[in-house]
């Protein structure tokens, strides 16, 4: 159920920057909350912590992973899954211009149900990346340093989010690192206008208005030594201290991050559901349940047309009698009555055999289902249907010109298992499938397989209880 199909990586990204211990990493944390387990937890400290980038995508179920990916247009090669989340010596000597951490959470918004915008006419759904980025040291690491502002800008950027601690927004390393920062953002591409987010992390509510305003101040002034015109810029501002915050407030906080940083896709927000449903509406064309349950129902309509073309009143093989066979011997007798008989079903019955009960492609998530359940209710109430056609076929077999009342022989003989062949096509598998057509109008996905497997629940229980009871 939870295997990911259409959803491929797309190329959009918003990385998140920084000097080190701004919490970078711990605003994407909070953002998050609940959807990551706590052994996936990604690390916040107060030394320099991040080394790799740390890529935040969606996924069905949360996962970690170790995955080789230069440049945000290269497919990500697995290197290997993670169990917890690495601290920075785990991953010291992993080269940060090769290899990410990616982190899966079931987290709706980073679909884009719409493309990122590549695919040409093509619109297929692709994972937006929220980049977590190693922080700039304090300028004694220049390798550090070097790397750090390599990775300040995606190849396309739906926005940047930039953070500070209120402490530092002043500092004269800040400063640096913002102005640099300023003048890759000049350059950076993005999908509309260019955004900024921009997080003031350890900040007292108190100090939130007079913070705001100064940091505004600084990147329009940054803005305007790199020539550049304030209309070009988009810059939100948010103040938080996420020690100090009611659940109430990072509530609101989260909301109002997530609109600003979607808002330049003006694709509508699609509704926070179960993973699963995601995972079923994006199933390929081919694992669409719908003709298998129409093939299933066509294959049981038929018997039952052709049960009914073979008795007309009371009579197996209508209008035959044995004046009709006078003078024949036993193999031409028993030739003309079969012939007969396949006039009137108007098909060789001995066919049925090999009517093919559907089967799901492989790997479809349901095929254990299908096929220990579906295949063999649908295989079960067909035998009898096979096992009367197979008693036809041997009344006709041993027929003789002895035979009297050829209709009261075949009557005796077929009375019985045309009932039992009757009475399973109206048993309650038949029933299941019958209902089932209904959910060939049923556009949602979820519905459909969730219907279909609640049916076949109580189709299953119905035959425990029936089989328990039936003796009594
Ligand atoms: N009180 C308070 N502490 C914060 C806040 N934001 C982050 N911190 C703490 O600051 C420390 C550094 O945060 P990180 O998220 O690790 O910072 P970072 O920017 O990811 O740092 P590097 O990975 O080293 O670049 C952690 O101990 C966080 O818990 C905040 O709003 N208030
Ligand atoms: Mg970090």
């Amino acid at each position: 159920m939870q295997i990911d199909t259409q959803l491929t990586d797309g190329f959009l990204t918003a990385r998140v920057v920084g000097e080190f211990s701004a919490g970078k990493t711990r605003l994407l944390s909070e953002l998050f909350g609940q959807l990551i387990p706590e052994p996936l937890m990604p690390i916040s400290s107060l030394e320099p912590q991040t080394r790799l980038q740390l890529e935040i995508t969606y996924g069905d179920a949360p996962a970690l992973s170790l995955v080789e990916r230069a440049q945000d247009y290269h497919p990500a090669r697995l290197v290997r899954p993670l169990d917890e989340f690495p601290d920075r010596q785990n991953l010291a000597d992993l080269d940060p211009m090769r290899y990410r951490l990616r982190l899966a959470v079931s987290e709706p918004r980073l679909i884009l149900h719409e493309g990122d915008g590549y695919g040409g006419e093509e619109k297929t759904p692709k994972r937006l990346f929220l980049i977590d980025t190693p922080g700039w040291s304090s300028g004694d690491d220049e390798l550090a340093e070097q790397e750090a502002s390599a990775l300040m800008t995606g190849y396309d950027n739906l926005a940047l989010v930039y953070v500070s601690q209120a402490g530092r927004l002043d500092g004269v390393v800040n400063a640096e690192h913002l102005r640099d920062f300023m003048s890759a953002v000049a350059d950076a591409n993005f999908v509309d206008q260019i955004q900024l987010l921009l997080v003031i992390t350890r900040c007292p509510s108190a100090d939130a208005p007079r913070m705001e305003k100064r940091a505004r101040d600084l990147v329009h002034r940054l803005w305007a030594e790199l020539g550049r015109d304030e209309d070009e810029l988009s810059l939100e501002i948010f103040s938080v201290d996420f020690n100090a915050m009611s659940a109430q407030a990072l509530q609101q906080f989260r909301d109002r991050f997530w609109l600003n940083l979607l808002e330049p896709l003006k694709q509508p927000v699609q509704p926070v559901g179960h993973p699963w449903v995601a995972a079923l509406r994006r199933w390929p064309d081919d694992w669409d349940l719908r003709p298998s349950l129409r093939e299933t129902a066509q294959l049981l309509d038929r018997a039952k047309r052709l049960l009914q073309q073979a008795r007309q009143g009371d009579e197996f093989i209508a209008g035959m009698n044995m004046y009709r066979l006078v003078g024949l011997d036993n193999a031409a007798l028993r030739k003309k009555v079969a012939i007969a008989w396949f006039k009137q079903l108007g098909c060789d019955p001995t066919e049925l055999s090999q009517w093919s009960v559907p089967a799901l492609p492989e790997p479809h998530p349901l095929s254990d289902w299908w096929s220990s359940y579906w295949q063999r209710q649908l295989e079960r109430t067909l035998e009898p249907v096979q096992a009367f056609f197979d008693s036809t076929r041997e009344a006709i077999d041993r027929l003789t010109p002895d035979v009297e009342d050829l209709q009261g022989y075949l009557l005796s003989q077929l009375d019985r298992p045309h009932a039992r062949a009757l009475s399973s096509l109206d048993g309650s598998f038949g029933c299941l499938v019958h209902t089932a057509q209904d959910l060939n109008d049923e556009p949602a996905a979820e519905k459909l397989v969730a219907t279909l497997l609640t049916l076949s629940l109580l189709q299953s229980r119905y035959e425990d209880y029936y089989a328990q009871h039936a003796d009594v």
